[in-house]
C-alpha cells in the first residue's frame, strides 16, 4: 500500500501510575480473557444486557463465525450481525498495547487471526460472516440493520493500529480488499447503492486510514458516506421493498426509525443529538475528521452544533450520554433522568474520540475538559478493577432491587456482568485504555497542546529534528506540574498548556520566572525558544459541589461532588441503605485511602445528615407533611468509576444538599 503520512498518533510513552495500572490490566487480564471469550472457552456466563431473551448469550461464537466461513468448519452463523467487530476491536486492542510494548506470543496470536481473516474473506474482497454464512442472498441489502460497513470500519481501525504498531501490512491489505468491494456496490453510479450503513463508523475509519496514506480515495468515500445519510431518508426502507419485489425479503418487515439512525435529514442539516447514541457520535467524529481535511465548514458547523448540544443539554455528569434504553438513545434536552439512564460504555468513548477530533480542528480546552471527564469517569466506570467484568450503561444511581425487579431497570445493572450478549462495550475498552497517553497532547502545525495531566512524555519532530515533551504530577494539598521541553531545533516551539477548571489559582513558573499566563482558549501558552525550557505549575486541586441546570428535574435540590477530574459517588458499603435519604450539609474534605481492593484513593468525607422514618410510617403510604426529623451523619463519598466493586448495593452520584428534606 502506498503511503504518505498525513497525521500520526502522538507517540506518548505514559509513565501515570493511575494509568499504567489500567495499561497492565488490558495487557496481563484483559486480552487474555477476551480472546478466551471469543473462543468460547473458559465457562464464561454471558448476561443478556437488557430483560429481552431474543438476546444471544449461548456463546460468543465469533472465532467460530469466521472458521465457518472461511470453510474449516461447518455450521451456522451464531451472535448478533456485528459480532465480527468484538473480533476487530479485540485486535486494535491488542495492536494498541504492542506499540507499547513488544510480545511475540500476541504478534503471533493476531497473525493467527489474520490468518483466518485472509481465508474467510471471500474473493471479491466481502468480509461479514453472518451474510456469507447465512444469507449471501441479502449481502448489502439490509442494511438499516446489517453493519457490514460497521465491521469494516473496525476492520480499518484494528489495520492501522496494527500497522503503527508493528509495520505490518497484512490487515491494512485485507481492509483494503475490502474497501474496494465496497467501492464496487457503493457510489451514485447507474446500478450502484446510493446510501450508507444503518451504523456509522466506516465514515470516521476511512478519514483515519486516509490520514496514514495521505489516500484521498478514502477521504472521499468517508465524506460520500456522509454526504449521503438522510438525502433519501427512505432508503433503508426502499431496500427492503425491493427485497420484497425480489422475493429476498426475511421475515417480517420492519418499521425504520430514521431518527434513530440519523438518516432523516442530511447530517449537515443535523444540529441536536438525535437517535442512537453511539452511531451519532461515531458519524460526528466523521463529520469533525472529513469536515477538517476537506475544509468543509459546513460539516464542522453542524458536527460542533451537535457537539455543543450533547455537553450543554444531553450529557450526564459523568460524560454519560444516552438518556433511555429504547433505542438506547438520546431523548430531549435536560431530560437525563439518573436510574432510567443508558450512557453505554461505547457512547462515552465515542464521544472521547469526537471531542478528541474536535480539538484537531479547533483549539479550544473546551474538548478537553471533556475528554478528561469521559476518561476518569464514564468511561472507566464501564469496567470492574479485576479487568474481567464490565457495564454496558453506567448508571448515577442505582438500588439493587428495582434493577432486579422493576422490567423498566433491567438493563440498570448493580454489578458488572463478565460479558454481554452484545459484546460492544468490554473489546471497545480495551483497545481505548492502552491508548489514554494518545489523548493527552495534541500536535498541530503551530503549536503542541498538552490536555490532559498524565505523567508522560511526547516524542515529536519539528522542522525535522527531535523534541520531547515532559510532564510530571504530584497531586495534594497544593499541586505541582513540571513540564520540560527539550529540542534539537532552533524554531520557537509553541506549547499550550491547558488549565484545567478544577486547578485553583495557578502559578506559572517558566525557567525559575514567575510568567505571566497568556491565556488563550483555554490553554496557557509558553513558547520554547532555547534548548530546554523547565515550565512549573502549582494550583490547588478544588473540590467542587456541582449543581446542575434547573431545568434537569433529576437533579434538582442536590448536588454532585467532584475532586480534580473525578466525579463521586456514595455507596452503601460506606453509608448503609437509602442513600436518597442522606443530605450534604458542612465541609468535605479529602481522605487519602489505601484499600485491598480499590487501591490508593482519595475519598471524601462529608458532614451529613439522614432522615430519620419514624415508627409512625410503618404502615403508612402517605401523611400530611410534617418536619423531618433528621440526624447528624458522616457521608463517605468515593471516585464514580470505582462503584461496584466491594459489593452489591446502592449507588447515588446526586446528594440532597443542606434543607432540602424540609
Ligand atoms: O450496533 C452495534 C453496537 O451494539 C452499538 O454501537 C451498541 O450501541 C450496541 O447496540
Ligand atoms: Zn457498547
Amino acid at each position: 500500500m502506498n503511503k504518505q503520512v498525513l497525521q500520526q498518533q502522538p507517540k506518548v510513552t505514559v509513565s501515570d501510575r493511575f494509568w499504567l495500572k489500567y495499561r497492565q490490566l488490558v495487557k496481563e487480564e484483559m486480552i487474555p480473557f477476551q480472546w478466551e471469550v471469543l473462543n468460547d472457552r473458559g465457562n464464561v456466563i454471558i448476561e443478556s444486557e437488557r430483560d429481552d431473551a431474543t438476546i444471544p448469550t449461548e456463546k460468543s461464537h465469533v472465532i467460530e463465525n469466521f472458521k465457518i466461513a472461511a470453510g474449516l468448519k461447518e455450521g451456522n452463523h451464531y451472535g448478533w450481525l456485528f459480532q465480527d467487530s468484538d473480533l476487530y476491536k479485540w485486535i486494535e486492542a491488542a495492536a494498541n498495547t504492542l506499540a507499547l510494548e513488544k510480545d511475540e506470543a500476541l504478534v503471533a496470536q493476531v497473525e493467527e487471526t489474520i490468518d483466518l481473516l485472509e481465508v474467510a474473506q471471500d474473493d471479491d474482497g466481502y468480509l461479514s460472516t453472518y451474510y456469507q454464512i447465512d444469507a449471501p442472498q441479502l449481502k448489502f441489502r439490509r442494511l438499516f440493520e446489517s453493519h457490514e460497513l460497521y465491521c469494516i470500519g473496525h476492520l480499518i481501525e484494528a489495520a492501522i493500529a496494527y500497522h503503527e504498531a508493528t509495520g505490518s501490512e497484512r490487515l491494512l491489505q485485507i481492509a483494503d480488499k475490502a474497501i474496494a468491494c465496497i467501492e464496487t456496490h457503493f457510489g451514485k453510479a447507474e446500478g450502484k447503492i446510493d446510501g450508507s450503513d444503518g451504523h456509522q463508523e466506516i465514515e470516521l475509519a476511512l478519514v483515519r486510514l486516509y490520514e496514514l496514506t495521505g489516500n484521498r480515495k478514502y477521504l472521499d468515500l468517508s465524506a460520500y458516506f456522509l454526504a449521503v445519510r438522510g438525502e433519501n431518508p427512505h432508503f433503508f426502507a426502499e431496500q427492503l421493498e425491493e427485497n420484497d419485489r425480489l422475493g429476498l425479503q426475511q421475515g417480517p418487515k420492519p418499521v425504520i426509525n430514521t431518527v434513530y439512525h440519523q438518516a432523516d435529514k442530511p447530517v449537515i442539516e443535523q444540529d441536536t443529538a438525535r437517535g442512537h447514541a453511539v452511531r451519532l457520535v461515531y458519524m460526528a467524529q466523521a463529520m469533525a475528521g472529513a469536515g477538517h481535511h476537506k475544509q468543509d465548514e459546513k460539516l464542522i458547523g453542524a458536527a460542533k452544533k451537535i457537539w455543543d448540544n450533547i455537553v450543554q443539554k444531553r450529557m450526564y455528569v459523568t460524560g454519560g450520554i444516552g438518556s433511555t434504553v429504547r433505542g438506547e438513545a438520546f431523548t430531549c434536552d435536560y431530560d437525563l433522568p439518573n436510574d432510567l439512564m443508558y450512557c453505554e460504555t461505547c457512547a462515552a468513548i465515542g464521544l472521547l474520540n469526537f471531542s478528541n477530533e474536535l480539538l484537531k480542528t479547533e483549539t479550544d480546552s473546551q474538548y478537553a475538559d471533556i475528554m478528561e471527564r469521559l476518561l476518569y469517569n464514564g468511561i472507566i466506570s464501564g469496567m470492574a478493577l479485576d479487568g474481567k467484568h464490565f457495564f454496558y450503561v453506567n448508571p448515577l444511581e442505582v438500588d439493587p432491587q428495582a434493577s432486579a425487579l422493576n422490567p423498566d431497570k433491567s438493563h440498570v445493572k448493580a454489578k458488572r456482568p463478565s460479558w454481554f450478549g452484545c459484546a460492544c462495550c468490554p473489546p471497545n475498552l480495551a483497545r481505548t485504555l492502552p491508548a489514554v497517553g494518545r489523548y493527552a497532547f495534541t500536535q498541530k502545525a503551530d503549536e503542541v497542546l498538552l490536555n490532559l495531566f498524565i505523567d508522560s512524555e511526547l516524542a515529536g519532530e519539528q522542522v525535522g529534528k527531535p523534541y520531547t515533551i515532559r510532564q510530571s504530577h504530584t497531586f495534594s494539598e497544593t499541586s505541582r506540574t513540571v513540564i520540560t521541553v527539550e529540542k534539537a531545533s532552533s524554531e520557537r516551539l509553541h506549547l499550550g498548556i491547558r488549565i484545567p477548571y478544577w486547578a485553583e489559582n495557578p502559578v506559572l513558573v517558566v525557567d525559575g520566572e514567575e510568567a505571566i499566563a497568556d491565556i488563550r482558549n483555554g490553554y496557557t501558552y509558553v513558547t520554547a525558544k532555547a534548548e530546554s525550557t523547565a515550565i512549573e505549575l502549582t494550583y490547588t486541586i478544588a473540590i467542587n459541589e456541582l449543581e446542575a441546570h434547573p431545568l434537569v428535574k433529576a437533579d434538582k435540590g442536590k448536588v454532585a461532588l467532584q475532586r480534580g477530574p473525578f466525579i463521586y459517588c456514595l455507596e452503601e458499603q460506606d453509608n448503609g441503605k437509602q442513600l436518597h435519604l442522606l443530605a450534604l450539609t458542612g465541609a468535605i474534605r479529602p481522605r487519602f485511602r489505601s484499600d485491598m481492593i480499590l487501591g490508593d484513593i482519595v475519598c471524601l468525607e462529608a458532614e451529613g445528615e439522614m432522615h430519620v422514618m419514624e415508627d409512625g410510617w410503618q404502615d403508612t403510604l402517605y401523611r400530611v407533611h410534617q418536619k423531618p426529623q433528621t440526624v447528624p451523619k458522616k457521608l463517605t463519598f468515593i471516585p464514580y468509576y470505582s462503584w461496584g466493586n466491594r459489593s452489591l448495593g446502592e449507588m447515588q452520584v446526586w446528594v440532597d444538599k443542606e434543607d432540602a428534606h424540609v
